[in-house]
């Protein structure tokens, strides 16, 4: 059975009230012991009351901005049903209340209450600039887990709080300012792009972003920050592989399956992935050893009305080109009608992005980090190419080998490039 427990405002010294400046906990919340459920705050101090009880918060009692004073109920948690021998260590030394007096429903007096680190701190500046000072920033605990977690430099943190405290809002926006580039400091090594008000030059009008577009443009942001990228450009005479793709296009719409060129390249890429295992490889977050993959998952691009999103397509060694074409229409159209699931866009080892349907000649394309490797494929062009000694009319296909340099070196990168051109000029090498 759970036991219901009141927790109450402990000792707080000389004062009869004292602000509720921080309420950390929600009804519904699950609970540990210690876990700091509100800050309190007078002229000269502020405290953080922690949790007496491992559980679930069912009533609070307390407003932020409110007052309290000595006794006063802060919430209550429904404890939850715990071994004999863990409820005594969650409600500690023996002259804790026992859980039997607890089960009397008498308010347990909480722990003694543990002086915030801002007890020892002035303020910040006034002005609410970022901090810079050696002096340790105003947070209470669990803002400083919030922010350790999400990598945020607290001395960085302008706080809007009561007395200039850094709330959880303050991390979060810092954060968001941090991911959209605006409000960087200067000296962190990337200058900010000036903000420039438009609508003096002329009209203009507001889009928003959808949310793929924003989770992908902080995705190509954190990757072009992270790997240093060259770009290898090559062609592959592909005459041959359109003429053997035209000649099964019936026989693939019998089976249901539209086959375009890009199934071919994806086999293609396998068999080059094979050949050059670093290139189907991630960096060890320590950056002392690769990680080699043993499987050949590629990511394929795809243009959606909301953005760019990558499905993964598995085992690409394994499947059949009418396979592989009938699971790319198949992982496409569910992009394109937002039906992806969350294991459709993970564990790609390498990927593809063709705008060959579309036109260009080159791009450089963005690895897509961990991954080392993006192959991004233009339009294939019929012109004029020497075969031997005379001139022969060849479709040609550029593509654009982007790579992480830190793990692919140039010879690396134009051997993969020179060994999937050959493997395109003549598929059958695929099967050898
Ligand atoms: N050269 C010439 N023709 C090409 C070609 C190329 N490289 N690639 C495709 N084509 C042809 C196809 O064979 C098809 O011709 P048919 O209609 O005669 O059969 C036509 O162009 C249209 O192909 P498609 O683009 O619809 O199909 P696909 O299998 O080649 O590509 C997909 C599928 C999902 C990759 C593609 O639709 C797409 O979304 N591409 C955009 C990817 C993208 O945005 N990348 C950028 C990422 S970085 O911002």
């Amino acid at each position: 059975m759970s036991d219901t427990v009141p927790v109450v405002v402990p000792d707080i010294g000389d004062f009869d009230q004292v602000d509720v400046v921080e309420v950390l906990v929600a009804v519904g919340d699950d609970v540990s012991v210690d876990q700091s459920l509100i800050t309190l705050e007078s002229d000269k101090a502020s405290m953080e009351v922690p949790s007496p009880a491992a559980g679930r918060v069912v009533e609070i009692a307390v407003e932020l901005g409110g007052q309290v004073g000595e006794g006063d109920l802060i919430l209550t948690i429904e404890a939850a049903d715990l071994p004999a021998e863990e409820r005594e260590e969650a409600a500690g030394p023996s002259e804790e209340p026992s859980p039997t007096a607890v089960e009397a429903a008498a308010p347990a007096p909480s722990p003694a209450p543990r002086p915030s680190p801002s007890r020892r701190r002035r303020p910040p500046p006034a002005g609410g600039g970022p901090a810079t000072s050696a002096s340790p920033p105003h947070a209470s605990p669990a803002v400083r887990r919030f922010a350790r977690l999400l990598g945020a430099d607290l001395r960085r943190v302008s706080g809007s709080g009561a007395k200039g405290r850094i709330l959880r809002e303050d991390v979060e926006g810092f954060v968001k300012e941090a991911m959209t580039g605006r409000g960087r400091p200067a000296g962190a090594g990337i200058p900010p792009v000036p903000e420039i008000d438009f609508s003096k030059f002329g009209p203009v009008e507001s889009k928003p972003l959808s949310r793929i577009r924003k989770l992908s443009a902080a995705n190509l942001h954190r990757s072009w920050l992270n790997v240093p990228h060259v770009t290898q450009h090559d062609e592959a005479d592909i005459t041959d592989l359109e003429a053997f793709r035209r000649a099964h296009l019936d026989e693939a719409r019998e089976r249901g399956v539209r086959l375009t060129l890009l199934a071919f390249l994806m086999k293609a890429v396998a068999a080059s992935l094979a050949e050059f295992p670093d290139m189907n490889s991630s960096l060890a977050p320590d950056g002392e050893s690769l990680i080699l993959k043993g499987y050949f998952h590629l990511g394929v691009a795809v243009d959606t009305p909301d953005g760019l999103v990558v499905p993964v397509v598995r085992d690409v060694d394994r499947k059949s080109v009418y396979e592989l074409a009938g699971e790319l229409g198949e992982v496409s159209g569910r992009a394109r009608e937002r039906k992806l699931r969350p294991a459709d866009i993970q564990g790609a080892t390498f990927t593809i992005s063709s705008l060959g349907g579309i036109g260009g000649t080159a791009f450089t394309p963005i690895v897509n980090a961990p991954e080392v490797g993006i192959l991004g494929v233009s339009r294939a062009v019929r012109r004029p190419v020497y075969v031997g000694a005379g001139l022969a009319p060849r479709l040609m296909l550029p593509v654009s080998l982007s790579y992480d340099h830190r793990v692919i070196d140039g010879a690396c990168a134009v051997r993969f490039t020179t060994h999937l051109c050959s493997a395109l000029a003549d598929i059958r090498r695929v099967v050898l």
